[in-house]
């Protein structure tokens, strides 16, 4: 690539992020662990709950790197997130909740659908999942909580799921895959991951940053030059509801796991996926 091209690609590409930063929608019923989520990829202190329905309003999180390489290398890059309300917390929410996902939704250029381990009734899902069947091709989907997957005995300080837990997490995402597959008419491609054990994470955040169909691809497409370590949230740290500390102090963020599975692979003790 010339000079001259390459100048001209740094100035498309910061005049696009100025217009509009890339935006990823996190959305599912309420209790998945969405939240957690944000906080634990992005170190970010969003409230949680661990008994009742918590995120009421869609929140949008302002995330920002320095760029070392890419087009716009050297300047700053900027990344939003956005927080949604769970489904299904009430009958008479619902309606309410819907009209947000139906306005906020299209603003997304990739939106991560949760759905929890451990939750195999699927109906609720499959009919919100219909509903919003236009936006399908940008949705990536994650099961949360692999952790509490039957015999839950994952090892303490292990980064991967036991050899019984891994055969489970395999049937669950086989049978959730499928039923979702169903009802969307297309092959669905789910990533089970564990904010607790910060499993999978580094996957999950990939597939996002690989989804984006539209013609903002090419933003996503330069966001993968970035060390996914270079990402810093700059979200005010906030305690959860119940005034627990939040998960992402707990488990180090994704960064912190990641920097734990290089160190653990190196000696020779980690167990790829
Ligand atoms: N075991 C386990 N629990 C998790 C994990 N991630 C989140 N949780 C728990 O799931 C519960 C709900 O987490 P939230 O992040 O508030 O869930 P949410 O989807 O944002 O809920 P709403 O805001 O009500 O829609 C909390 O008790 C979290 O600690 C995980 O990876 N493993
Ligand atoms: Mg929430």
């Amino acid at each position: 690539m010339s000079v001259e091209d390459a100048e001209k690609l740094s100035q498309a590409w910061e005049s696009e992020l100025a217009r509009k930063p890339p935006t990823i929608g996190v959305v599912g019923v309420s209790g998945v662990g969405k939240s957690s989520t944000i906080n634990t990829m992005f170190r970010t202190g969003l409230p949680i709950s661990h008994t009742v329905a918590c995120t009421k309003e869609f929140t949008e999180v302002p995330l920002r790197v320095q760029a070392r390489s890419g087009p716009g290398a050297g300047g700053q890059v900027r990344l939003v997130v956005i927080d949604a309300p769970g489904l299904g917390e009430d009958v008479r929410r619902d309606p309410h909740y819907l009209d947000m996902y139906e306005r906020h939704l299209p603003e997304c250029d990739v939106v991560l659908w949760v759905t929890a381990a451990r939750n195999r009734a699927v109906a609720l899902e499959q009919q919100y999942l219909q509903r919003f069947s236009a936006l399908q091709d940008r949705i990536v989907f994650g099961i949360s909580q692999v952790d509490l997957v039957e015999p839950r005995n994952w090892k303490p300080a292990s980064l991967v799921p036991s050899r019984e837990q891994e055969a489970n997490i395999a049937a669950i995402v086989a049978d959730r895959s499928a039923r979702l597959s169903d009802v969307l008419g297309r092959e669905v491609r789910m990533v089970p991951y564990s904010n607790y054990q910060g499993y999978n994470l580094e996957w999950l955040f990939t597939s996002l940053l690989e989804s984006c169909t539209s013609g903002r691809k090419w933003i996503f497409e330069a966001l993968k030059n970035f060390d996914l370590e270079e990402w810093i949230a700059t979200a005010p740290g906030v305690k959860s509801e119940d005034g627990l500390p939040s998960d992402s102090r707990k488990s180090g963020g994704l960064f912190g796991r990641l920097r734990q599975r290089s160190a653990e692979q190196a000696s020779g003790d980690g167990v790829g996926r």
